[in-house]
């Protein structure tokens, strides 16, 4: 592949701008492995860890183009989220706080496969497809999570900055959503907040404080929480910031990292693919416990009821819990701002059909990887988004925001103290991604507030029965699919077998993709029971195998 063109000449770039003697020099201390190919997917870069060295000083020279280009501060997280700790990752956070652009994610790719003596052209080739200002200042933000591996790999991210002339500052141990915060307050001139651990703590912990004041007031009672913190980040941060919450709520931390492995049989990507609790948890019956993933992005909710069964509450549910709240409070201050759900083809039927039909709220599907779902969500006033796995987050328009400022100062009573709730939930949800950390602050102060228990949340729909599961074939980019991933176009007779198969049973759907972070395709499977949706998982797996290329052993029938 030669992404930059054929120059056997070097392109019109004022090369003493860029030090490429310097870079050529330093990247030989971070060189690529003979023949290793990585793309810069849904979720950046992610491999084992010893395989991307290279991948992190690259990184930090493009975020200092990155940050040339937009003349802003832009950040670069060290993560692998939800993977297994061998793991990481890398990903680029764009001005607002939101995820690189996708003509950009092609530069990354260019970049990171570049062999080393093309590493130089590749640069000029990037700076003049973008029409980079070389001579622009440039400033990158650097944020990891508490990988084994994450120190070394963000020391690498430094020397790729450095070498190309960029300015710093490194923040160290970060929650991804942390990072992204960060990004945003710097180029908003400090007024989306402080671009501080503390400017963040204090931001949504006076939101909730006051959020909640009503509730807590009441005296109801002492709100106890467990949280799962997947080994990961999460729990050093919550530790942190516990004692700014308000005396009504106290967070239990499990999974703090002091024992267990990162992710392993904890965390929220394993609790919602194994739909059972984590390991390292003490839960009493009808007790309320969450889960985070690695990076503290993600978070899902369960407990377990007097006969010992679990229930799981997962993003759908949680998108359904924070529309029906943010529904009525603008009914209240009845102003006609639009509210808009979005999911991807990962949201359990029952909860589409929930807010469509029951609530009233118009739901929208796209494709997997927030990005996507971010932007369809920018097109309401408040725009609701959450994948199944517990990433999500709602976003307020500008002239949302503005609106409901003014009605908070000068409207009557009622509508005011609505106006007012909606104000602190604002503060309260992170406007640049998914966020654990926030997300649990906004379900906790809901439930206070409409004194709703654990179960009574779990009861506004029941899930219908679902499994996912991978397949393995030889090169998962033969399958291509239309129709926000819901339909397979290639390869031909794929999507007609699952057609075939899903006709078989009740209130039952299927479709498969191929992973944007794993090298398998996804099967995805619904039905009228678990037995049914087994079956069906497990059929349209066999077709994958069948149709596609698969390779290894075949799909086995029964998990
Ligand atoms: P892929 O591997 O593309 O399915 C997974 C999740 C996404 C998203 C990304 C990024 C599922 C089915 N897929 O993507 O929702 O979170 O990881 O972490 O959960
Ligand atoms: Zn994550």
């Amino acid at each position: 592949m030669n992404c930059w063109g054929q120059p056997d000449f070097c392109p019109e770039v004022d090369k003493t701008d860029m030090d490429l003697d310097a870079v050529t020099k330093q990247s030989v201390l971070h060189a690529k492995p003979d023949g290793l190919i990585l793309q810069y997917g849904t979720a950046g870069f992610r491999t084992k860890a010893e395989h991307l060295d290279h991948v992190m000083f690259r990184m930090g020279l493009l975020a200092v183009l990155r940050s040339k280009q937009t003349k802003s501060t832009i950040g670069v997280m060290v993560t692998a989220s939800h993977n297994p700790e061998e793991d990481n990752g890398v990903k680029l956070v764009d001005p607002l706080g939101e995820m690189l652009a996708a003509s950009w994610e092609e530069h990354a790719t260019c970049l990171a496969n570049a062999e080393e003596q093309h590493l130089p052209r590749v640069l000029v080739d990037i700076s003049e497809k973008a029409a980079v200002d070389l001579h622009q200042d440039a400033f990158v933000v650097i944020g990891r999570d508490t990988r084994p591996s994450s120190e070394r790999l963000s020391q690498s991210v430094i020397d790729g900055v450095t070498v190309l002339g960029g300015q710093f500052y490194d923040y160290g141990l970060l929650t991804t959503p942390q990072l992204h915060y960060m990004v945003f307050c710097r180029n908003s001139n400090g007024q989306y907040g402080k671009a501080t651990v503390e400017g963040y703590y204090q931001k949504l912990s006076s939101a909730f404080v006051e959020l909640t004041k009503q509730a807590f007031c009441r005296g109801d009672d002492h709100r106890t929480l467990k949280v799962d913190c997947a080994n990961g980040i999460g729990a050093l941060k919550l530790a942190e910031m516990k004692h700014y919450f308000s005396p009504g709520l106290s967070v239990q931390l499990f999974n703090d990292g002091t024992k267990g492995k990162l992710n392993h049989l904890c965390g929220a990507d394993f609790v919602k693919s194994h739909q059972k609790p984590p390991q390292g948890i003490e839960m009493r019956a009808n007790e309320r416990c969450c889960s985070f993933d690695g990076d503290a992005d993600r978070i899902v909710y369960y407990y377990h009821d007097a006969d010992g069964q679990f229930h799981l509450i997962d993003g759908d549910k949680i998108a359904t819990l924070i529309s029906s709240f943010l529904k009525e409070l603008l009914l209240e201050i009845g102003d006609g701002l639009s509210l808009g759900v979005v999911q991807t083809a990962y949201a359990n039927g029952s909860s589409t059909r929930y807010l469509e039909e029951v609530m009233k709220v118009p739901v929208y599907c796209t494709k997997t990887g927030v990005k996507h779902l971010h932007h369809k969500a920018q097109e309401f006033d408040i725009g609701v988004y959450f994948e199944a796995n517990g990433h999500g987050t709602v976003l307020f328009s500008k002239a949302a925001e503005t609106k409901i400022k003014q009605l908070a100062k000068e409207s009557e009573d009622e509508k005011r103290k609505a106006a007012k709730m909606l104000e602190n939930i604002i503060d309260l949800f992170n406007q640049t991604i998914g966020d654990a950390i926030s997300d649990m602050l906004v379900i906790e102060a809901i439930l206070a507030l409409k004194g709703l228990t654990v179960q009574q949340w779990d009861a506004l729909y029941t899930d219908l029965p679902n499994r996912q599961l991978k397949v393995k074939v030889a090169d998962r980019q033969v399958i291509s699919t239309t129709d926000a991933e819901r339909q397979v176009v290639k390869p031909p007779g794929l999507q007609e077998a699952i057609n075939d198969l899903v006709k078989k049973y009740r209130l039952s759907r299927a479709f498969v993709r191929p992973s944007g972070t794993e090298d398998i395709v996804r099967v995805y499977a619904e039905a009228d029971s678990q037995e049914n949706t087994d079956s069906l998982a497990y059929e349209v797996s066999l077709a994958v195998f069948q149709l596609a290329g698969g390779i290894g052993e075949r799909p086995q029938r029964g998990f």
